[in-house]
């Protein structure tokens, strides 16, 4: 192979590199916005929320899908709330219910489900026990059905 050959290839190939680099760029960027624009926080078939804490930024919008076979909830803790929507209380119908909320200020938005949680006397959700509660076969009422939305400012 003469000089000027592998010279040419050379070219070609970082030519190829620089095309890569710019097409996976654009694929991250189109990640990020899809994003930023809506995050989901799925009820599996379980008395859970998952993932049970996520991160926004102002701006953004939570929806929560239920795709258990009962009902749950969403409501706030507006003890600790303050990322705005005080007062939430929805309900998520079984197999498929959604909620959206889109969230405008910076702050922390904790939340419960408020059939398989109940806040105790410092407004931490704790499993409703024999009053609600669906007790295993230890006896063991499990763990309350909570979770929270950090949400940033936008730079
Ligand atoms: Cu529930």
């Amino acid at each position: 192979m003469s000089a000027l050959r592998i010279r040419c290839l050379a070219l070609s190939m970082f030519a190829i590199c620089l095309l890569v680099l710019g097409t996976a760029n654009r694929g991250m960027a189109a990640n990020d916005d899809d994003k930023r624009s809506a995050r989901q926080i799925i009820v599996p078939d379980e008395d859970r929320f998952t993932p049970f804490a996520i991160t926004i930024r102002v701006g953004q919008k939570v929806t929560w899908i239920n795709r258990d076979t009962d009902d749950h909830t969403v409501v706030s803790n507006d003890a600790f709330n303050t990322a705005g929507h005080r007062g939430v209380n929805m309900l998520l119908k079984a197999n498929g219910g959604k909620f959206t909320l889109t969230f405008r200020h910076p702050g922390v938005f904790p939340f419960y489900c408020r059939f398989h949680a109940m806040l105790d006397a410092d407004n931490q959700p704790k499993a409703p026990g024999p009053d609600g509660g669906i007790q295993d076969s230890n006896g063991n009422f499990g763990t309350p059905m909570n979770g929270v939305i950090t949400v940033l400012d936008n730079d």
